[in-house]
Order: structure tokens, then sequence, then C-alpha cells
């Protein structure tokens, strides 16, 4: 074996919450030399990139944040219960300063292919700028929602307005006042920034593919003697979200919807419609995610909150989800968005009533049939989820097998962190772990921290590889599939289920663990005490 100084002990790929707490933790906690890759021109990773009108956080801004650094955690003020975009690049601005981070990252530079060498057991990673670096490991922190969906609309080239997506926003942004815009999708992004280009425009028409059930977001101040209590337990808050099932301090109601009276339920129902946020989606009924008759319950509470806010019959009954069940798709959080249809310049296509779009033609939007004349075309049209972002970056492992082959058929990895055939690569909330379905720092940061644990064991017991085996792998690939197929989730045509993009295999991509992100973090911890069960260090 050739013994090779590569040029940086890691590289990382991506600048965001996990690009930014992995460089941190290699090159200050281990004291390696860490060298970040990143497209964009400074940090922030989704919040560098999403910059549409009325982007903020989905997740309370007290949980949504850095646990590390104890005292930032302290300091640090947030303005609303969820924070718009810019101050969330703000706060990882302020993070990068405070931990001297962008020393360390190259920006402006985009990974375009990294390749396994046998021969040295080092990777070389591949730029934009014709560049070639070797790393020992190479850690993916290239988020879950980050490969652009742009579908490919018939005649998208002939249209003589702007078309805009909402994950590459330019950031001067886009003046809408007196236009004709089209949104196209009524996803999470699109129900934030619908009701706020309906202020701005002249004219709001939304093009919908699939409805979905929305529930109040009530964002607004924190009291402040909230803030302070939680500043005060902030030892116990992040004990807690840590050790809970979706990264928030949300819990179920530990009984059957069916168990309560019809009262008891509707009095449930209000509690969480009025705390707004994730509470209805989170904290409902624990069967509420196996039993359609339970989930009947909560989607049945909805639709008549949607019948009761939107005037017209027939667009309420547009706006209806029909064919999944209650919260089997991403929770999209709703300020106005249902009051929006109300306003007299805002007008709802939808594709099982009036068909699909059939073109963009030079003047607008065709669809069933009809002309839509508009001036600018907002495409909300979500992202290659989970595996995209990792596919993009041309990866090949042992025996130079592309990481796109291996996955043509869907993500196999072992605790969606590794993957077999591809030594000393680490993806950071990769497809198969909990990832999306929880507060992302949660994720985040225990990701990275087992990632440092684990190269810190390897540094010290002299290994140079480490790599899942092809058993542990398919083992959790069939668990990962197994716990899913015992819920309502795999029914819905869902990003989670590959089902949003055309062509794309249907597979089941984050992990629902029968503990939620508590249990994973077990597992995880058990497999690191017991030496690396699964993997193989050489
Ligand atoms: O994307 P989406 P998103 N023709 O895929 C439609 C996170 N997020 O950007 O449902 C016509 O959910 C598509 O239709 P359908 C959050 O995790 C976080 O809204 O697939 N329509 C859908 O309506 C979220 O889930 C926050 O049938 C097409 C829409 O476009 C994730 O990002 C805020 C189409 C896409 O919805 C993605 O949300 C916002 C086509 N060819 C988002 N292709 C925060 O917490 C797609 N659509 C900050």
């Amino acid at each position: 074996m050739a013994s090779v100084t590569p040029d940086f002990d890691a590289v990382v790929i991506g600048a965001g919450f996990s690009g930014m707490y992995m460089l941190k933790a290699l090159r200050d906690k281990l004291g390696l030399k860490v060298r970040v890759i990143e497209a964009g021109e400074t940090v922030g990773g989704t919040w560098y990139w999403n910059r549409y009108p009325g982007a903020r956080c989905d997740s309370d801004s007290y949980i949504y944040c850095y646990t590390f650094d104890k005292q930032l955690l302290r300091e640090w003020e947030w303005s609303e219960r969820y924070p718009q975009q810019p101050e969330i690049l703000r706060y990882l601005e302020h993070v990068a300063k405070r931990h001297d981070l962008k020393r360390d990252i190259q920006f402006n530079t985009r990974v375009t292919g990294g390749a396994f060498d046998e021969a040295t057991n080092l990777w070389t990673v591949e730029t934009d700028d014709g560049a070639k670096v070797t790393a020992r490991y190479l850690i993916a922190a290239v988020g879950s929602l980050s490969d652009t969906n742009i579908p490919s609309f018939k005649g998208m080239g002939d249209f003589k307005g702007q078309i805009y997506h909402t994950s590459r926003f330019p950031k001067e942004g886009v003046d809408f006042t007196a236009k004709r815009v089209a949104v196209v999708g009524t996803g999470a992004t699109a129900v934030q920034a619908i009701p706020e280009i309906a202020q701005q425009a002249k004219h709001l028409t939304v093009f919908q593919r699939t409805a979905n059930y929305c529930v109040p977001a009530r964002n607004g101040k924190v009291d402040p003697e909230l803030v302070k209590a939680r500043k005060d337990d902030y030892d116990g808050i992040v004990e807690r979200i840590r050790d809970s099932f979706f990264g928030q301090e949300h819990y179920f109601i530990p009984r059957s919807a069916l168990d309560d009276t019809p009262e008891q339920r509707e009095e449930e129902f209000d509690k969480r419609w009025d705390a707004g946020g994730f509470a209805f989606w989170l904290s409902n009924y624990q069967d509420m995610f196996f039993s359609q008759e339970a989930n009947d319950f909560c989607a049945d509470y909805i639709q008549r909150k949607i019948r009761a806010t939107v005037k017209d019959p027939e667009v309420a009954e547009m706006l209806i989800p029909k064919g999944h069940a209650y919260g089997t798709k991403r929770q999209p959080l709703d300020t106005n968005y249902y009051e929006t249809f109300n306003k007299d310049n805002v007008l709802l296509v939808d594709a099982a009533t009036y068909g699909g779009i059939e073109a963009i033609t030079k003047k607008g939007i065709r669809a069933g049939g009809r002309d839509y004349e508009v001036d600018i075309i907002v495409l909300a049209t979500g992202f290659d989820a989970l595996t995209g972002p990792i596919k993009a970056l041309h990866l090949k492992g042992r025996g130079g097998a592309a990481l796109e082959a291996a996955w043509s058929d869907g993500p196999h990895t072992y605790l969606g962190i590794s993957v077999a055939g591809f030594p000393n690569l680490f993806t950071i909330t990769g497809p198969q772990s909990p990832s999306v379905l929880t507060n992302m720092p949660v994720a985040i940061e225990q990701h990275v921290e087992w990632v440092t644990d684990c190269i810190d064991a390897m540094q010290k017991a002299g290994k140079t590889t480490i790599e899942a085996t092809p058993e542990a792998q398919d083992e959790w690939g069939a668990h990962v599939n197994e716990v899913v197929s015992m819920t309502l989730l795999p029914g819905a045509n869902s990003w989670y289920m590959s089902a949003n993009i055309e062509g794309k295999p249907r597979a089941f991509l984050p992990y629902l663990g029968p503990e939620g992100m508590g249990g994973y973090r077990r597992k995880c911890d058990e497999v690191a005490a017991n030496g690396y069960e699964g993997f193989t260090l050489a």
C-alpha cells in the first residue's frame, strides 16, 4: 500500500448548518486539516439559496439553531417565533465569524466529481475550477433539499417574461408590483410565498397539482417571559429534543383517536390548531399515522377549517386534498394561505379540475386547453430530495463504481450515513436517516458528532478506512422500508416517497424509526460502542 500524504485530512462539501459544524468539530476538536468546498458565495446553504418572498423557518426558532455552543444559545435573540430567511442567514454568518470558519471554506466552487483511490485509500475531489484535491475523509454536507427540481415543461425556452425557481431567487429580490404572476406548486414553499406575492402582484394564478393540508403557523413575537424561561432551561430543552421523536418538543397523545368522544377529539384538535406550527401534525393522536380511521378525524377537522375560511365553495373543494391521508406529505405552515384565495386578484387552477400544465408559451402557461397570460412565472416545484444532491457529486467508490448506478433504484445506505463500497464517505443527514422528518439542526448535530467520534476512534486505533458492509446496508434498507410500511406514508405521492419527480424510482427517502430521532441516536451510539458494528475497519 502506497503511503501518500493527502492535501487534507477531510474535505467537507457544503457550508450550510451541517458543513459549518462539521468543519468546527473536525478542525477544533480533533485538530484535523479540513477544507470545506461551497458553491455559494458565503455560508448558509439552504438559507443562502432560498430567498423567495415569505421564506422563513417552519420550526420554532428556540430549537432551530446549534446547541453545541451553549453561550451563543443563551445570547442569541430571535426576533420572532419563526425567523425569516435573512435573519437565519445573519445567525449563520455570526456563527462563522465567532468560530473563525471562513478561513477554511472555499466559496464559489462546486464539486463536480470524487473518486476513491484503492491504492492510496484517499479521495480525490474535483471542482468546477478544474482543481483536484485529495483527502482521507469525504463528507457530503450537501443538504437534503438542495438539488432544485425544474420540471421540463414543453416550451419553457419560449416564455418572454421571467421564470424563477424559489430556491434560486435573485438576491436583489423580484418586484411583483403591477405584474401578472403565476406560481406553480402548492408545497410548503408555495404556501409561504403565495400570500406574500398576492399582496404585491396585480394578479396571481396558482397552478396546483396536488392540494395540501395546511395548518396555521401563528408566527409573532414570543412572550419575553417565555424566552427567558427557555433560556433558563436550555440544558433541559436540549436533552429533550435530542431524545425526542422529531427533534422538537412535540409528543403524541398517548391514546387512540378512537378512544375519545367527538367532543374530546374536537377539544384536542382545537388546542393544537390554536397552538399553531407543527403541534397539529406531530403531537396529535398516536395512531394518526397508522390508522386510516384515526387519520380521517384529523383530515375532517382541517377540511371543515378550509370550508369555513374559503368563501367560494368550489375553490374550497379544490383546496381540499383528495388522494392522500393527512400528514403523509410534509406539513406546510400557513399564514393567510387559505384567506389569499378569497382575494379578487387570485385564481386557483387545479390539475384535477382544469387539467395539468401542458406547456409554457411565449405569453404564459397553457393548462387544460386554456392560456393564462403572465409576466412572471415562479416555480415552487421543490427538489430532487435527499438522493439528488449526493448523486450530483458524481462519486466513484471501489472499482470505479458510480454512486448514481448504485442508487439507480433508490438509496442504499447503512444508517443513512455510509454507503457500502464508498470507504470514508459520510453523508450528513443522508437518505435513510431521520433528517427531514426532524427539526434539522438536531439531526445534523447528531450526525456531525457521531462522525467526529468515529474519525477520532479510527485515528486512535490506527485505522485508515471505514466502510459499511453490504450485509449491514441491506439489513438497514429492509428495516427502513419495514417500519414505514406500517404507516400510512407510502400511500402518498410525496417527495418523501420520491414521487414528486417523474421517473424517480419510488422509494421512501428518510428514516422513520419506531422510536424516532431519539431511538436512532441510541442505535448509532450502540453501533459505535460495539466497535462500529456493521462496518469494516482496516
Ligand atoms: O417542494 P414540494 P417545496 N407540474 O416538493 C408541484 C422544505 N421547506 O419547495 O404535490 C406541476 O413540497 C408539487 O406537486 P405534487 C420542506 O421540507 C422548508 O414546497 O408533487 N406541479 C408541489 O405542489 C418542504 O416539504 C421550509 O403533486 C409540480 C410543489 O410543486 C420541502 O422544503 C419552507 C410539478 C412542490 O412542493 C420542499 O418544499 C419551505 C410539475 N411538473 C420548504 N413538479 C422551512 O421550514 C412539482 N410540482 C423553512
